[in-house]
């Protein structure tokens, strides 16, 4: 993998999915499923970070009176607290909230671009794709949270604007072990429909 090519992209590692009495565990997922990506995540990060590699973040929340949240997205599902409800952790998948931001473990450094969306995807109403086309990258790494839906719809956008995409299977994660497995299988299949998937190992040699 030559480097000056390419960007690392961390998506939604946020307290909201990961830790309890957030967004996640509202809609009664099981968020400790999530936590075997973080070491694995951290070695990455580190690594890319050594290297020079750019390093994109994205959070998944809203405005504040909800303004950026379409009805269907608010209404959705059964959940047992609805976005914007105060929890535990602050409103629930707010922008600027506690449980909104990204775990400390995989915390951005000074410098590392933070893009806020209000959808499933990275390039939705947000600024990702204008600081790609700046960058001047032709193909993303991509890890982070759920592997199903905001990694997924990331991916196939970006393979549709034409970045060529890696998705380290080892720094996603799903909370249906399954949905995980699959989605993985669905971006590399027929020769890569999506992308490719590779273990973070591999990635970690290439960089090496
Ligand atoms: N619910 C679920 O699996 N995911 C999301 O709602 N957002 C992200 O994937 N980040």
């Amino acid at each position: 993998m030559s480097e000056g090519d390419f960007a690392l992209v961390v998506i939604d590692m946020q307290r909201d999915f990961l830790e309890p009495g957030g967004f996640g565990e509202t809609l009664g997922n099981d968020v400790s499923l999530l936590r075997r990506v973080i070491a694995p995540l951290r070695a990455v990060l580190a690594a890319s970070r050594a290297a020079g590699v750019p390093v994109i973040h994205t959070r998944e929340g809203h405005l504040p009176d909800l303004s950026d949240c379409p009805p269907a997205k608010l209404l959705r599902g059964a959940p047992s607290k609805r976005i914007g409800d105060p929890g535990p952790m602050g409103r629930i998948l707010v922008r600027g909230e506690y449980g909104q931001d990204i775990i400390d473990e995989l915390a951005p450094t000074p410098g590392e671009l933070v893009f806020d969306k209000p959808g499933k995807g990275a390039f939705h109403a947000t600024g990702f794709g204008d600081a790609l086309a700046a960058l001047g990258v032709s193909r993303l790494v991509v890890t982070g949270v759920t592997t199903e839906v905001c990694v997924h719809t990331t991916v196939r956008e970006a393979n549709d604007r034409g970045y060529d995409c890696l998705v380290l299977e080892d720094c996603t994660g799903s909370y249906f072990p399954e949905f995980h497995r699959t989605a993985l299988r669905m971006i590399s299949a027929q020769g890569g429909i999506f992308g490719w998937t590779a273990g973070s190992a591999a990635y970690l040699q290439a960089l090496a």
